[in-house]
């Protein structure tokens, strides 16, 4: 249960393999020209099937950064409540049951984003002690693991603020069978607990040596009408003691702090710049020796490179990918076909230079993760979700941006929404 932050990077992990994406483009571009169509259908095609092989490479390079949540406590403290209160529907649509054998007395519960681990087999009495064994040789074994992405991350732990109780048990569990720095202690039923009930609860916790900074009340806002209370501060907390690697898709994972993930969505922008400006500068290089018009489609691995990791970057899942992004790519690369480029850059002559090359990419860039942050926007908002349709003046505005410096340097630009504006 280590948070070893720097050897597990996120952001550093997805510029590398995006990089590397863009980057292995350049020694396979001879071996493409020869299969590439001219006609704007075969391009269309070309464009879709490189899209998806991206795709494919970038959502296998990110797989396994799923945070691992172990949730402990005694049955009825109110974790299956908290759990869905913090991370939606997971519970209803997790296959239980396939996780551990039965004897472990652990539920797993699974999506794309999130690993939960729910001790439904903690009861009061003489199974304790064999239920901290199994806990304790489960934990060992997690951590052990050579890999990373399998060690339990964090530890939400159950106790009942109404029961105003603290057990020999609990204090184990969080003191010596867990890494108590990576333990969140949840006072569960906040609605129902006493203000002198939660302090008598913190006091013996801290007594025992727990950090007061590790302790939060919770309301889960089940069964009667109470609304929940207490989770935003969780998703919060938990989300600074996770390492850095898995934030992101705690982040994506958790329905308690909208907000919280809207301004993640935002954020991301600078890691989706890095990735337009890599992208750029890859196709700047292939136009260094000018290219053909009717060539253009030399550029189209690298943009469709860029493109897939932006559909990664921004969470867009596969489904999501199938019914808008696809459409929208193939309209991309048909405005890379002779006519529309002539069209967009008049003086662009019969061959597309390093700034024409550069520029289209950029602009094809900015113009896709406008569209990706719109859509990662309005999903979380629970809005529809417009068509992604293209828009030859936005496009030409990015890339006239692109030749006025907005590329360079690209770290100066704005986290969030267009640098260029809109
Ligand atoms: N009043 C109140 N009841 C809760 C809350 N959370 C859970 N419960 C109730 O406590 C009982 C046990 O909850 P559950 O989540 O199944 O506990 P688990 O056995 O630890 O998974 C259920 O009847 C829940 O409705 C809460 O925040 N407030
Ligand atoms: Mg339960």
């Amino acid at each position: 249960m280590k948070n070893d932050n720097s050897a597990n990077d996120t952001q550093s992990d997805w510029l590398g393999k995006a990089n590397d994406l863009t980057g292995n483009v350049l020694e396979t571009l001879s071996d493409f020209k020869g299969k590439i169509m001219d006609t704007a259908g075969g391009m269309k095609d070309k464009a879709l099937d490189l899209f998806n092989e991206k795709y494919g490479e970038v959502v296998e390079a990110m797989k396994g950064k799923r945070p691992n949540i172990l949730v402990c406590g005694y049955t009825g403290s109110g974790k299956t409540s908290l759990v869905r209160a913090v991370l939606g529907s997971i519970v209803e649509e997790s296959r239980i049951g396939n996780g551990l054998p039965v004897t472990m007395g652990y539920d797993k519960y699974e999506n794309d984003q999130i690993v939960i681990w729910d001790s439904k087999g903690m009861e009061p009495g003489v199974a304790e002690e064999t239920f901290m064994k199994e806990t304790r040789r489960f934990v060992r074994q997690c951590q052990e693991d050579t890999d990373l992405d399998k060690h339990i991350h964090l530890v939400w732990y159950t106790i009942q603020g109404s029961g105003a109780r603290v057990s020999a048990c609990d204090i184990k569990l969080i003191n010596t069978i867990f890494n108590p720095k990576d333990v969140i202690v949840v006072v569960t039923k906040k609605d129902i607990t006493r203000p002198s009930q939660f302090e008598a609860i913190i006091n013996v916790l801290t007594e025992a040596g727990v950090a007061r900074e590790h302790i939060l009340a919770v309301c889960s806002g089940e069964g009667e009408d109470v609304p929940p209370e207490g989770t935003k501060e969780l998703v919060e907390l938990s989300c600074q003691m996770l390492p850095e690697a898995y934030r992101d898709a705690f982040m994506a994972a958790q329905q308690a702090d909208l907000e919280a993930k809207i301004d993640q969505v935002y954020k991301k922008g600078t890691m989706a710049n890095t990735i337009i400006k890599t992208a750029s500068v890859a196709a700047a290089g292939i136009g260094v020796i000018p290219i053909p018009l009717s060539d253009a489609t030399l550029l189209l691995p690298t943009q469709m490179g860029m493109i897939a990791s932006l559909a990664m970057v921004y969470g867009m899942e596969k489904k999501m990918v199938a019914s808008l992004a696809l459409p929208f790519v193939g309209q991309c690369a048909g405005i890379i076909t002779a006519t529309s480029l002539t069209k967009l850059i008049p003086m662009v002559g019969s061959a597309i230079n390093a700034t024409v090359a550069g520029g289209i990419t950029w602009a094809m860039g900015m113009f896709v993760k406008n569209n990706f942050e719109e859509i990662a926007v309005k999903l979380i908002k629970g809005e529809e979700v417009p068509a992604l349709s293209f828009s030859f003046d936005k496009f030409k505005k990015f890339y006239e941006d692109y030749k006025n410096g907005a590329s360079n340097p690209p770290d100066d630009q704005e986290n969030g929404s267009s640098a260029t504006g809109e």
